[in-house]
């Protein structure tokens, strides 16, 4: 592993990277102590000569004086190891750690990014939503056609024959995502836990009945938490003109739930396998978006694509669109 790579890697830690130009800055002085002149007053100067730099390529104070502390420290040791050879290749990986750690922070994390950079429309795109991971990708529908755009799209259900996909998946499935962007699909748990890691999240949820009437529920704070504690649910502020179905208290605070993973509230069954889906269920639901594909009206209780308020526990909705966007 390359140190340009190491820093990058580890750039959430910008101390490592300070004591790594302390490191280089040493090396630096003291080369210039071997040379053909020797050490005489000017070195001195050569620490904030170099400090200045730094901040001009664009390091915070606190690293740059922790860099010229470290450079200080060792400006007056005559003892000296590293050739200038070593110390050339130093400072070009430390310009390059520099140049692709610009490029990395302008790379798009989400569909926001891409909205900013100027990307329109509504379709597949590739994002690096991973903190700590800057060479992760991930493909993405970005949906810029709705509500000011920037709208990263987490599940979608359609009628659409073709491209129908069965939504009573495991575990495993509903953690790494299935389905097809261009269909219907759900974009994964693991996925979404990072999405909603890097800043305060919203979340709008679009739905369509059978006659063509549309509703909306947007809520101001949106988080699923991590792996470890089952994808918890952290959703609140609603607005919109569909009712209240998911910041509600059987679904607030709740772990997601899967036919073969019990983590609901209802000692007495398995939420999902009796209503047919994967969601966050308490005991059991209000919404049910992962829910089997009755076309309308059905008989049997709350096992559609239900969104309780609006059309009831016996009706599943055509289609269904979950999107995030950071709030600010
Ligand atoms: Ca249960």
């Amino acid at each position: 592993m390359t140190v340009t790579r190491a820093i990058l890697e580890g750039s959430t830690n910008i101390m490592g990277v300070c004591v790594y130009v302390g490191v280089v800055l040493g090396m630096v002085l003291k080369a210039t102590a071997l040379g053909p002149n020797t050490r005489t007053a000017q070195h001195s100067g050569d620490c904030p000569t170099v400090s200045s730099l730094l901040q001009a390529v664009g390091f915070n104070p606190t690293c740059v004086s922790s860099s010229l502390a470290f450079c200080s420290a060792h400006n007056g040791e005559d003892q000296f190891t590293a050739s200038l050879q070593e110390i050339r290749k130093s400072m070009q990986e430390l310009r390059e750690a520099i140049r692709e750690l610009n490029t990395w922070q302008a790379r798009p994390r989400h569909c926001k990014d891409l909205l900013a950079s100027g990307d329109s429309g509504r379709g597949a795109r590739q994002v690096y939503p991973y903190p700590g991971r800057p060479y992760d990708a991930a493909t993405v529908l970005c949906d810029h056609t709705v509500d000011g755009g920037g709208w990263t799209v987490f599940q979608h259900r359609t009628n659409a024959a073709a491209t129908r996909e069965d939504f009573y998946r495991t575990w495993v499935e509903y953690q790494l995502g299935f389905g097809s962007l261009q269909g219907e699909f759900w974009l994964g748990l693991e996925l979404l836990h990072a999405l909603t890691s890097r800043s305060l999240q919203e979340l709008r949820v679009d739905l369509e009945d059978y006659d063509g009437q549309h509703r909306f529920a947007k809520y101001g704070v949106f988080y699923v938490g991590p792996a470890s504690d089952k994808y918890r649910l952290s959703v609140g502020r609603y607005s919109g003109d569909a009712g209240d179905s998911l910041a509600v208290p059987r679904h607030i605070g709740m772990m997601f739930t899967t036919h073969d993973s019990d983590n609901d509230s209802d000692d007495g069954k398995n939420c999902a396998e009796r209503y047919r889906g994967a969601w966050w269920y308490g005991k059991c639901h209000r919404s049910n978006l992962n829910g089997y594909q009755h076309q309308g009206y059905h008989d049997s209780f709350a096992d559609g694509i239900n969104w309780h308020s609006w059309r009831g526990y016996n009706y599943s909705l055509m289609t269904t669109s979950l999107k995030i966007r950071p709030a600010f």
